[in-house]
């Protein structure tokens, strides 16, 4: 009906009522009834065919749907609950749609009757279901597809709708399903399609409510009450810890439009959903039709989503997260987007001047308490191997992750003089900060490291790992030491430097 599609083009997509009115009738008496009554026209004919959906595991995302007509699609997803890592040394056990977090990513067009079977595999231990809120019809589409391990269900429903949208489990208790991974994004596309972009990604975030703090290492069960009072250890890009960044990092070239689609399983929280260094050319507020522009953070609501969509002019590493910036600092939620190609110097000059600025009152500041205790490591292989842990997570965002520090600013530990001259004082260091004048290999440095509040067992670990490391001497720093140095108190690090 090739005329009939061009006045769908034309016209755009009718109102809810007149679609379902015209869905009783065939195609052609339909565009009479539309043209006589003034109206545009359905965005669909009738269903045409019959495909099964193409499923992806995060970060990917389906190709764009190029067929111009309604179908009848066939999604098949499977629950299954499944052991996987949290952190570096971590482990939580996590339910999914498809064996991810979040799970497997849908794309439907607008119109479409979607044939939905979801079943739960044999070794589940819960019954599961399916909230799709790209359904129109009581709870989603929760009550129709309850299903028990070893079973399957099926319904159908009509992608009423287009938009960006979240499904997640809807199984009591409700929060509890969806806190250990149960939620994904399905894709309405319009009857047009969207605009072709050079790549396309799929992110969700969500919080994860362990027993141990953040870091704390072994198999974390779910804790109820940290999920009620809405406190978790960690708030996450795609289920884990680094699934975005490093080698898991996106990737795109200078020149090329990246549209993101994001999404916020909470079960609690909102998302300032930010890329540190861009800005969005366009969003789709909320996941629907409305587009903004120029955008810097977009707000996205627990069980909602978000479009966005970006060129990138220059190259370099930009940093996704949410600006409710202690939960990327300290608790997970940081991705990473690797532009490669030609830095674009009008664009960005990068730095192009550097000097000394040293106002009166620096001081020696201390974080706040709450760093769960380490395991007990009982030698200096497991030392540094615990070490390594705790150096990525607390160390290396200063000292940078080879040791090597930043010019002026972090002094470096790899091949220090000053780490290596003396480990009382660098123990003194981590447990109560340092500030003052210091050299380092001939390089004076007078900046604030804060005081870490770590536990006997990771400083010793930490500064093992590091004396391992990067040509340093291998000293080996036992937690005694550590409570010695402890025990005195003061002085500070500095004090004691000869
Ligand atoms: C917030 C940034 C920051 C963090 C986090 C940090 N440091 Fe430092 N560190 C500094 C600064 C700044 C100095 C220099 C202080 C001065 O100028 O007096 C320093 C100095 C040091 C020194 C002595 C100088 C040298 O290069 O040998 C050691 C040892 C050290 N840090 C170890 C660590 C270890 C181990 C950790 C992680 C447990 C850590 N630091 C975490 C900022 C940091
Ligand atoms: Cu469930």
């Amino acid at each position: 009906m090739p005329a009939y599609r061009h006045l769908s083009a034309l016209l755009g997509p009718a109102p809810r009522a007149a679609a379902s009115a015209l869905r009783r009738v065939s195609a052609a008496s339909a565009i009479a009834v539309a043209l006589l009554a003034g109206m545009s026209c359905a965005p669909s004919g009738g269903i045409v065919g019959e495909e099964d959906a193409v499923l992806t595991s995060p970060p990917n995302v389906p190709p764009p749907i190029t067929r111009r007509n309604a179908t009848k699609v066939v999604v098949r997803l499977e629950t299954r609950e499944v052991t996987q890592r949290l952190a570096d040394g971590v482990d939580y056990t996590f339910w999914t749609f498809g064996g991810t977090v979040p799970g497997s990513f849908m794309r439907v067009r607008q119109g479409d009757l979607v044939e939905f079977h979801l079943a739960n595999h044999p070794s589940s231990a819960n019954p599961h279901n399916i909230d799709l809120h790209a359904v129109t019809g009581p709870g989603g589409g929760a009550g129709a597809s309850l299903v028990s391990p070893g079973t399957e269900a099926t319904f159908t429903f009509e992608a009423l709708n287009p938009g960006l949208y979240v499904y997640h489990c809807a199984t009591a208790p409700v929060g509890m399903h969806i806190a250990n991974g149960m939620y994904g994004l399905i894709l309405v596309e319009p009857p047009g399609g969207l605009p072709a972009v050079d790549r396309e990604y799929y992110i969700a975030q969500g919080e994860f409510y362990t027993r141990g703090g953040f870091g704390a290492a072994g198999h974390q069960s779910f804790d109820m009450a940290k999920a009620i009072d809405e406190n978790p250890p960690y708030v996450l890009f795609n289920g884990s810890v680094g699934a975005l960044t490093g080698d898991n990092s996106l990737k795109a070239e200078v020149g090329e439009t990246v549209r993101l689609y994001v999404g916020n399983g909470g079960p609690n929280l909102i998302s300032s959903f930010h890329v540190i260094g861009e800005i969005f050319d366009k969003v789709h507020v909320e996941g629907g039709s409305l587009i903004n522009e120029n955008v810097q953070t977009t707000l996205i609501p627990a069980g909602g989503a978000a479009v966005v969509e970006f060129k990138l002019e220059t190259a370099g590493t930009f940093l996704l997260v949410d600006h409710s910036i202690f939960r990327t600092f300290n608790k997970g939620a940081l991705g990473m987007i690797a532009v490669s190609g030609a830095a674009d110097s009008s664009v960005f000059s990068g730095r192009i001047g550097e000097g000394v600025y040293r106002p009166e009152g620096s001081a020696v500041q201390t974080s706040p308490n709450g760093t769960a205790a380490a395991p007990r490591a009982t030698t200096p292989a497991q030392q540094v191997a615990f070490g390594e842990r705790v150096y990525g997570r607390t160390c290396a965002a200063c000292h940078q992750p080879q040791g090597q520090g930043i010019p002026l600013v972090f002094p470096p530990l790899a091949g220090s003089d000053y780490l290596n001259a003396n480990p009382t004082r660098a123990i003194a260091a981590v447990l109560n900060g340092l500030s003052g004048p210091i050299t380092v290999n001939g390089t004076t440095y007078n900046s604030v490291m804060p005081g870490l509040a770590l536990s006997d067992d990771d400083v010793a670990n930490v500064l093992t790992y590091v004396y391992s490391q990067w040509g340093n001497n291998r000293t080996v720093v036992s937690p005694a030491q550590v409570r010695a140095v402890r025990a005195a108190g003061g002085p500070k690090a500095n004090a004691d430097a000869h």
